[in-house]
C-alpha cells in the first residue's frame, strides 16, 4: 500500500474490502462469504440499505453467478454496485 495518506475515497474503498475479508474470514474458504456470513455482513454493516430486501437467501442466490452457495469478492462488489445506484438515485430523486 502507498505510503501517503490515503484520500476520502480510497478510505472508503478500503473499507469495504476490510469488511469483506473479516466477514468472509470467519468461516469455511477465507476467501468468501457462506450464507450466515453473508447475512451477519448485512446485518451488521447493511441494516439500512438492505431493509427492503424480503429473503437474504434470494439475494444471496441472485448474486452467487457461479452457484457454489459462496459469494466471492467480484458477487459481493455486484450488491454494493446496486446499493450505490440506488443510493444515487434517491439522493438525486430529493434534491
Ligand atoms: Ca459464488
Amino acid at each position: 500500500m502507498a505510503t501517503s495518506e490515503l484520500t476520502e475515497l480510497e478510505l472508503a474503498i478500503e473499507k469495504i474490502i476490510d469488511i469483506f475479508i473479516t466477514c468472509a474470514g470467519k468461516e469455511g474458504r477465507k476467501g468468501t462469504l457462506s450464507t450466515s456470513e453473508f447475512k451477519e455482513l448485512v446485518q451488521l454493516h447493511l441494516p439500512n440499505l438492505m431493509k427492503d430486501v424480503p429473503s437474504l437467501e434470494e439475494k444471496m442466490s441472485e448474486l452467487d453467478v457461479n452457484n457454489d452457495e459462496e459469494l466471492r469478492f467480484g458477487e459481493f462488489w455486484r450488491l454494493i454496485g446496486e446499493l450505490a445506484k440506488t443510493m444515487r438515485r434517491e439522493k438525486m430523486g430529493k434534491k
